[in-house]
């Protein structure tokens, strides 16, 4: 009989937890001691694609929306200095190409770093990938980024390697990053005409040498085209980062898929710009705003066609650790690391929780493939919001939800669209009526949401604003669950007990929420 993950509502009485628990009582990582702890992407699966592009990717909670929900990523911050000016960039801050504006991370050597990724590995076995993504440029500090990945490929050799560039120096380092075996790439793309670059990077600094306007634009775009195509050649996967900036390169960023499409990106990650005057930038100074929730999605939506997008990133920070919707970088500072003493990396208990995870994998799509069978053909499609904590699974309390995932139902299955921050509602008792209204509006073009919990006040007020909330798939796959619901929906729009409206739009800006890291 295999082992499996199972169904169990209670989280603590799975294999999972056991495992979780024999993790969180391991001498020598991250949550010994007793401190207190716990604990891109394409939606395809193994039928999509070739058998060792799906080995690289099914583990990467970047590259694949459904690894997102299992395993976790870790950023170190190793590489300070960069390369380029991004408008939407304020130097004290992280890289804004793969971190939310004003958000600061703790800079490591190497070594620190190393013990780090160690440390983190240890406690939560999930962590599969190593991320450099700043608080610069990685490719514009080589010798720290490439030495870390050198010191992790030694003592944990099972970690992916991933990093995150602005392209300028790429081309320089496609030969280094094969023989480090660093199998994913991002590159952030933002145009590929200088006429719309020009209003994006002031400057750039290349060959000893300051570009600007037109010219900085035309050879950052080369280069990282160049970069590209040599990525490709090379068999590196490749992840494309847009910013959108609307008003500059929101149409554009059309031409930019099919231009990285065809140059063989894998996967493009088209993010909002997240703009306010106290990030210091030159964006957020001048008033230029991020794109709404809407125009997000319908960008991506129109972009979809050309090639898989990831609709699942949460614009993590430098020093980001843990799941895509949690970051527990806090847990994992230097004076908590350097007071563990030696870190023992237990590759065997990873490997066993990884194993049960595949199962409960396997699990989750049976469920989803079974659910479907039960509905006719419809092009009626819904919203539903879902709180949860990770695993797939429906199992977080409304008050406790710091964002609702958020999918597209239909007889075509439940799919993945996006997320939304809102504020906690929990407040231990102050200030939830005042944060009700907020989550409404950020929930608002859902037709329900799906939680492990709901108080009676909350649950009446989702009413009032037509938003049924439900509870009764607590603890269960989100999509089965997603795919069941829009089956009764659906039964009772044919027997016309319900006429079938298409809901309102949330009234909320990307990136406009406050920073949850
Ligand atoms: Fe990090 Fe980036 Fe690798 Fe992922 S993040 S370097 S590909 S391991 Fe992921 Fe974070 Fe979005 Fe980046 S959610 S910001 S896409
Ligand atoms: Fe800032 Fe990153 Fe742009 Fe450099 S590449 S200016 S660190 S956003």
């Amino acid at each position: 009989m295999r082992a499996t993950l199972g169904n169990q509502a209670d989280a603590s009485g799975h294999a999972l937890g056991q495992l979780l628990d024999k993790i969180a009582g391991h001498k020598g990582c991250g949550t010994s001691g007793g401190e207190g702890k716990a604990s891109c992407g394409s939606s395809a699966g193994p039928a999509d694609m070739a058998p060792e592009v799906w080995e690289k990717v099914k583990n990467h909670p970047c590259y694949s929306e459904e690894a997102h929900h299992h395993y976790a990523r870790m950023h170190v911050a190793v590489a300070p200095a960069c390369n380029i000016q991004c408008n939407y960039c304020n130097r004290k801050y992280d890289c804004a190409n793969e971190s939310r504006p004003g958000v600061v991370s703790e800079k490591l050597t190497p070594e620190q770093a190393a013990k780090k990724v160690l440390a983190v590995a240890s406690a939560i076995p999930q962590m599969t990938v190593l991320g450099i993504a700043g608080p610069g440029d990685a490719l514009a500090n080589p010798v720290k980024t490439f030495r870390t990945f050198e010191l992790i490929a030694k003592t944990a050799p099972d970690i992916k390697l991933c990093l995150s560039t602005n392209g300028l120096a790429l081309p320089d380092y496609v030969d280094t990053i094969k023989a480090f075996n660093v199998d994913h790439v991002t590159i952030t793309i933002n145009m590929v005409d200088p006429e719309v670059g020009q209003h994006i990077y002031p400057w750039i600094f290349y060959r000893n040498k300051r570009y600007t306007g037109i010219d900085a634009a035309r050879i950052l775009s080369e280069r990282q085209l160049l970069g590209l195509e040599m990525l490709t050649a090379a068999g590196v996967l490749t992840k494309v980062n847009s910013v959108m900036i609307p008003g500059i390169n929101d149409r554009h960023l059309v031409d930019v898929n099919r231009a990285v499409k065809s140059r063989g990106a894998f996967l493009h990650n088209i993010m909002p710009l997240i703009s306010a005057a106290e990030h210091g930038t030159v964006f957020g100074l001048n008033g230029q705003r991020g794109p709404t929730a809407q125009e997000l999605k319908q960008l991506q939506d129109e972009c979809e066609g050309e090639m898989n997008m990831m609709r699942h990133c949460r614009q993590c920070r430098a020093d980001a650790v843990g799941l895509l919707g949690e970051d527990r970088s806090a847990e994992f500072t230097s004076d908590k690391i350097d007071a563990m003493g030696e870190v023992v990396y237990d590759l065997d208990t990873r490997k066993q929780y990884q194993e049960l995870v595949e199962v409960e994998r396997q699990d989750k799509v049976a469920a989803r493939e079974s659910a479907l069978q039960e509905i006719d053909a419809t092009d009626i499609r819904i919203l539903v919001a879902v709180a949860t904590t990770g695993q797939g699974r429906i199992n977080e309390h409304f008050g406790h939800a710091h964002e609702f995932q958020i999918y597209e139902v239909g007889s075509g299955g439940a799919k993945f669209v996006g997320h939304r921050r809102v504020d906690l509602y929990c407040q231990g008792g102050y200030g939830e009526e005042d944060t009700l209204p907020s989550v409404v509006r950020a929930i608002n073009d859902c037709h329900a949401v799906f939680v492990a919990r709901i108080g009676g006040c909350p649950r009446d007020e989702l009413q009032a604003a037509g938003i049924d909330p439900v509870d009764r798939f607590a603890h269960e796959f989100i999509e089965e669950s997603a795919i069941r619901y829009f089956g009764e929906y659906f039964a009772k729009v044919c027997a016309g007990d319900i006429e079938h409206r298409p809901r309102g739009d949330a009234d909320i800006r990307q990136g406009a929420f406050t920073a949850a890291a």
